[in-house]
């Protein structure tokens, strides 16, 4: 039936899986493992795989061989017949000899979560700096895979014997090739991380400030980035539909211009190699002035997503981790208010309204958008107060600034200086505001 070429190689767009989720006993899941499995789905169809079955498999006792027991390996066997199956997806970190003793048992392909996301992310990356990144954490899954599965492919390779055998020496070659070719990786992605710190440097000198858009995959974030900004980027009900991140200039009540980012959505248990590849896409986030926290409050998980989130700014240092204050202003908008039922709505929306940074949104309806642009306004225009700036009648230019971004109270001739004519504008500034003026080019 399946030989052992079809097991390898790569996943394919409308192969028929079963996904599973094992529950395992004592490791302590944040979530409710039904929940776990519909996301676990979600992952598989946003590359186009059609879910066979889905179920939960309860683990007493992890077997290290296999990772499920006997029994359960035959109910899977069966259901992979009786489906039609020809991928099996383990909603969990697998070691690579589990990964390769579940093949052989199951003759079929098994991937688990990382290489489920590796996947997804492979196919998603669009930028060139996208690319580098999932192509490094690629290769790191595939060199602790080689490492670990080390017996497995010598007994495939056909070695004589534990030391010295073929088997180790094309395992030795992998291993080097995959290693020179991440350093390579390294020191590109090191390039680009150097440019990308330029322009935003570039960037905190102009005179803009930043809003980021940041929360759990499928929240909305696209879809109330194409509300706010009128654009058409990609905003589908798919996991990591946004990879690379998109910048477009909006406006808001009291101020001109400002920058709106949307970027890749968070996820629990993300693979650490890709933490560590997006570390530098993540970075844009921790340089922005205000972040919008989108959670979809029509997810039955959206407490633990929020919980996600969180962690992953703490791990960004925009969280303090200690004191779980943060150094920006954070917005929580509790998104797709439309799928809500009109009792929790009501309830939900008292909440918001007693708090100072939360906003009840439908990104799809446009419902309180208008309220949340409002609070962006108010809380970029903040803490302004009233500045006496005297400069050169000819800085056109940075006059022309100042009528832009603060509110001009008063502007007039202030006599002669040794560049000529003066004037002297007062006008309403925030520090930051006053602090991009400053540093605006002469
Ligand atoms: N009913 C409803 N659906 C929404 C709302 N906001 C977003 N959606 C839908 O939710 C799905 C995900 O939206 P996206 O905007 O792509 O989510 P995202 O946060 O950008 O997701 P990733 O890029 O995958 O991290 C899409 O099918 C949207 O149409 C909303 O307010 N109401
Ligand atoms: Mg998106």
């Amino acid at each position: 039936m399946f030989e052992d070429e079809d097991i390898e190689g790569e996943v394919t767009r409308g192969a028929r899986a079963l996904v599973i989720c094992p529950d395992i006993r004592g490791q302590r899941r944040s979530e409710d493992p039904e929940n776990r499995l519909e996301e676990a789905r979600g992952l598989a169809l946003a590359i186009g795989i059609v879910v066979a079955d889905a179920f939960v498999l309860p683990i007493r006792n992890v077997r290290p061989g296999t990772l499920f027991g006997e029994g359960q390996i035959d109910r899977i066997a069966t259901s992979c017949t009786l489906e039609e199956a020809e991928l099996v997806i383990i909603d969990a970190s697998i070691s690579a000899i589990q990964q390769r003793n579940l093949e052989e048992r199951l003759k079929r392909k098994v991937i688990d979560r990382t290489g489920l996301i590796l996947e997804i992310f492979g196919e998603r990356a669009a930028t060139a700096e996208g690319r580098l990144q999932v192509e490094l954490a690629h290769l790191d899954y595939q060199a602790s895979r080689l490492v670990r599965s080390w017996t497995h492919l010598e007994r495939q390779r056909g070695g004589f014997g534990f030391l010295g055998g073929p088997g180790e020496t094309q395992i030795e070659a992998d291993r080097r090739m995959i290693r020179s070719r991440m350093g390579r990786l390294r020191r590109d992605l090191e390039q680009v991380r150097k440019t990308r710190e330029l322009h935003r440097k570039r960037r905190g000198r102009a005179p803009w400030p930043v809003i980021a858009l940041v929360g759990y995959t499928n929240a909305g974030k696209s879809t109330l980035f194409n509300r706010l900004t009128g654009s058409d980027v990609m905003a589908e009900d798919l996991l990591f539909a946004t990879l690379d991140p998109t910048m477009r200039a909006i406006r808001l009540p009291g101020v001109e211009k400002s920058i709106l980012s949307d970027t890749v959505g968070f996820i629990s248990d993300l693979p650490t190699q890709l933490v560590a590849a997006f570390r530098a896409t993540l970075e844009e986030v921790t340089a922005a002035d205000v972040i919008l926290h989108v959670r979809d409050m029509a997810n039955p998980a959206n407490a633990t997503q929020k919980q996600q989130v969180i962690g992953v700014l703490t791990d960004l240092g925009v969280i303090d981790g200690e004191d779980g204050q943060s150094d920006m202003p954070i917005i929580e908008v509790w998104n797709k208010f439309d799928l809500i039922d009109a009792d929790r709505r009501a309830e939900l929306l008292g909440l918001a309204e007693h708090s100072d940074d939360v906003v009840a949104i439908s990104a799809e309806s446009g419902f309180g958008v208008d309220d949340l642009l409002d609070k962006l306004g108010e809380m970029l225009t903040e803490g302004a107060r009233v500045h006496h700036l005297t400069l050169p009648a000819s800085d056109g230019q940075r006059i022309a600034w100042l009528h832009a971004h603060g509110e001009v109270i008063g502007d007039e001739d202030a006599g002669e200086g040794e560049v000529g004519p003066l004037r002297r504008i007062d006008v309403r500034l925030t520090e930051k505001e006053l602090g991009r003026f400053e540093a605006l080019e002469t």
